[in-house]
């Protein structure tokens, strides 16, 4: 993998950049399409393709596994061959969906003791079978294992849990670092920073993450319930400590403003649920703010879904049928509007990367932010 800085801003820290991996070039800031379970919810491969242009998307250790189990994704010869998906894939370590959706757990130094949400069959995560695991569903970029802190979070919880988190990532590292990849192209391990809404524990773990030097980094722990201004003042202390020639990952952030804001502190890479799980419950984003499709006003408007948008289906489709298909539980309704979100997401990030080769990006996100926040 390689990370190249395009261009940086004069007025902030946001940069540009391009990460090359063995499935294609990442053009960043960018934000990653969520797909858990090697699909992104209700969006097919070739309208991510196509309509989306998608560069990268994510999947779910936690859920693979699970299912449809990693027998048959090596069988497929890679999550890559299974879901018709040839540009690049991270997937998450299960760091975070053993704690968000398994209740019966035990965190151990060994690692976590979790039940399955499907069929409540016992399992053992541990930083080693994690990363193997992750080598089978062979995406490009694999994430480190790690424990997410609830928030709020006591000081002294959120210093051992860190402290684990660091032993936890040492062991990944050993492992990645003495096994290979399975499908003949190259993997790499993001580590995660932790230490939840304290400045010193983050401090301490963006150092401890940057000493390991690996091909890039992330800053997990966020975005769990903290007000903003918290999370933005988390992630600038730590993008002063983390390595400026590495990417920078800011994992499950978020709504459009907490993007900029982000970019503008120098994360170069994103991905939430947000935009297809609202989706899926009516809600679209829009550059002026979101509209609630379940609201009555909506009724007979027969605009298009967003006249700025270049995206066909928000040209081809009006107001009130998409407030029709999602009033009637259609599913065209969820699929729709998944496109819509996720195409306004990566537009979003396409243009904060052009803004800032530019040089307008500062200017530019100030304004962004203002009409971001109105209500439809
Ligand atoms: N750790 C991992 N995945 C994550 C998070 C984390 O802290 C978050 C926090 N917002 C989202 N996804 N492994």
């Amino acid at each position: 993998m390689k990370f190249t800085l395009t261009a940086k801003d004069k007025l902030s820290k946001a940069r540009a950049g391009t990460l090359e991996t063995d499935h294609g070039t990442i053009q960043t800031p960018i934000f990653m399409p969520v797909g858990t379970a090697g699909t992104v919810k209700a969006v097919h491969q070739r309208e991510l393709m196509a309509d989306i242009e998608a560069q990268i998307i994510l999947g779910n250790t936690y859920h693979l596994y699970l299912r449809p189990g990693l027998n048959t994704i090596e069988q497929a010869g890679g999550l890559h061959k299974f879901n018709g998906w040839d540009k690049p894939i991270l997937t998450d370590s299960g760091g975070y969906q053993v704690y968000s959706l398994t209740d019966v757990r035990k965190i151990k130094e060994e690692g976590v003791t979790f039940r399955s949400h499907i069929d409540g069959s016992k399992h053992l995560f541990t930083p080693e079978n994690v990363m193997d695991t992750q080598r089978i569903i062979g995406a490009d970029i694999i994430m480190a294992f790690d424990e997410c802190t609830p928030y709020p979070c006591d000081y002294h919880y959120a210093r051992r849990s860190l402290d684990m988190t660091h032993r936890w990532l040492k062991r990944c590292c050993d492992r990645f670092d003495s096994t290979g990849p399975k499908y003949g192209y190259d993997q790499t391990l993001f580590p995660i920073v932790q230490g939840s809404v304290y400045k010193d524990l983050r401090m301490k773990s963006a150092e401890v993450i940057a000493s390991f030097e690996r091909e890039g980094n992330a800053i997990g722990g966020l975005s769990v319930g903290e007000p903003a201004e918290e999370m933005y003042a988390m992630t600038e202390i730590v993008c002063d400590i983390l390595p400026e020639q590495k990417p920078r990952y800011l994992m499950g952030v978020g709504t459009p403003i907490n993007i900029l804001e982000n970019i503008a502190l120098g994360i170069d890479m994103f991905d939430c649920v947000m935009p297809t799980r609202n989706a899926r419950n009516g809600m679209l984003f829009t550059a002026d703010g979101v509209m609630n499709m379940r609201n009555e006003k909506w009724k007979n408007d027969f605009s298009p879904i967003d006249a700025s948008s270049d995206l066909w289906v928000d040209q081809q489709h009006s107001k009130a049928y998409l407030r029709h298909l999602i009033a009637s539980g259609e599913m065209l309704g969820a699929q729709i509007a998944s496109l819509h979100n996720l195409h306004f997401y990566l537009w979003l990030v396409n243009t904060a990367r052009e803004k800032i080769i530019s040089g307008e990006f500062y200017e530019w996100k100030k304004q962004m932010v203002g009409r971001l926040g109105q209500k439809l």
